[in-house]
């Protein structure tokens, strides 16, 4: 797999409709689940739906602040944060299930307001300097330049991969 190339080819203009309609499809089947089916673990020792969609919070939060601080530099390096420390200390679990799906939801609707202004120039210009190898959830080398638009690509898989816990 060439890394330097977008996780999908589809235009940006096909992945934002496909980010839109993601999150029209998630947000009702996100809110038809019970308060009371929201905390029980998906599996023995792994995360309940409530911490997901917490996890899925964090990595709005990390990325929002990424994909703006991005357009200022001509660097992909980031902090990173680890999941399971976030979702401890924030206590995901005695939050109402409802407020943490909207939360969810209008987070994502601003990070999909905010990439559609993203200038072309800027989302696919090539980019030496990163840590994606760390902070991605794809595997990616720390030799190959990397794209914004690579980036934020992967930002909707790793949702994708974790609302599909939930949902499946
Ligand atoms: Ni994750």
């Amino acid at each position: 797999m060439v890394t330097t190339q977008p996780s999908s080819t589809n235009a940006w203009t096909d992945f934002l409709e496909h980010f839109r309609e993601t999150l029209a499809t998630a947000s009702p089947r996100l809110r038809a689940i019970s308060e009371s089916q929201s905390v029980i673990p998906k599996a023995e020792g792994k995360w309940s739906s409530k911490e997901i969609v917490g996890h899925l919070i964090d990595s709005a939060a990390n990325n929002h602040q990424r994909f703006v601080r991005a357009q200022f530099s001509d660097e992909l390096v980031f902090a990173g944060y680890e999941p399971n420390e976030w979702i401890r200390v924030q206590h995901y679990m005695d939050e109402p299930w409802a407020d943490l799906v909207q939360l969810w939801q209008l987070y994502n609707q601003h990070i999909l307001h905010l990439m559609s202004f993203v200038p072309t120039e800027t989302r696919t210009k090539l980019r030496s300097k990163h840590n994606l190898h760390q902070i991605a959830s794809d595997t990616i080398s720390e030799n190959d330049a990397v794209t914004l638009d690579y980036f934020m690509r992967d930002y909707l898989d790793h949702m994708k991969k974790h609302l599909g816990q939930i949902l499946a």
